[in-house]
């Protein structure tokens, strides 16, 4: 694949869609061509099933039918959204990908690991991402920045939001155990702090991990 793709994870209110239109708007200024997309969601079926799952109806279906959906999502979206555009060199910053399904759909204890690993080589083919970004914040700070955005656009709680603490906690468990596992593809970004500091430390990152994107001189052959 011609283009970079980089993918940003992490719990409720880490401040993903914040940072992805940052880092978006610095290599657009820099002459990179950047699509920005999300999961569930990024194409046309894929945002269907997202609108179907997060107003909580395949709840009662189960952890496993939900990770089926997420999984259906995510196929879509490969196929229509981000393979086409990393064939065309244009660099994708995804929120949210495969990682969510494992910590998500994991941290329920409903579905084996492996099963959920089996569905992720299955979708993926292949397919992996040049870098992951995981936003780590303590699961309350994150919990209260989603809720204040959400009173102050008068919208519902939705099917995730509304799990409880002990729940959103071992998200953050397994997300940083995804990035002690795969330490390559994974950073962890310290995201309990100002958004200018979360943006610079994600430059820093994407500088010394995807040198030729950031405008920067090769260091040697794993490079951009
Ligand atoms: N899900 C799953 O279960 N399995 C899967 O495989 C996949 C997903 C792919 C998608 O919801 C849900 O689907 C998600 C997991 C599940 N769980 N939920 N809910 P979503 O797309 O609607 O929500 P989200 O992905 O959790 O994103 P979010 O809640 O919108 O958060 P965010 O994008 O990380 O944060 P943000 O929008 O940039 O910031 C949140 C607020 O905090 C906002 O008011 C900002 O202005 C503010 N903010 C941002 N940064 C800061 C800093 N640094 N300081 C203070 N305030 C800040």
């Amino acid at each position: 694949m011609a283009g970079k793709f980089i993918t940003f994870e992490g719990g409720e209110g880490a401040g993903k869609s914040t940072q992805i239109a940052r880092l978006k708007s610095r290599l657009e200024r820099m002459g990179k061509t950047i699509l920005a997309t999300r999961e569930p969601g990024g194409s046309p079926y894929a945002e269907d099933i997202r609108a179907f799952i997060l107003a909580g109806n395949a709840k009662p279906l189960g952890a496993f039918a939900e990770a089926l959906l997420f999984t259906a999502a995510r196929i879509d979206h490969i196929d229509h959204t981000i393979a086409p555009a990393l064939r065309a060199e244009t660099h994708v910053l995804c929120d949210r990908f495969a990682d969510s399904t494992r910590a998500y759909q994991g941290a329920s204890g409903e579905v084996e690991p492996a099963l959920i690993r089996s569905l992720e080589r299955a979708a993926l083919n292949g397919l992996r991402p040049d870098l992951t970004l995981i936003l780590d914040l303590p699961p309350e700070t994150g919990l209260a920045r989603a809720g204040a955005r959400r009173e102050t656009r008068s919208e519902e709680i939705d099917r995730f939001e509304a799990e409880d603490l002990t729940f959103h906690r071992k998200l953050r468990e397994t997300f940083l155990a995804i990035a002690r596992t795969e330490p390559d593809r994974c950073a962890v970004i310290d995201a309990d702090r100002s958004a200018d500091d979360v943006e610079g430390a994600i430059w820093e990152i994407v500088s010394s991990q995807l040198p030729r994107l950031a405008g920067q001189r090769e260091r040697n052959a794993d490079v951009a």
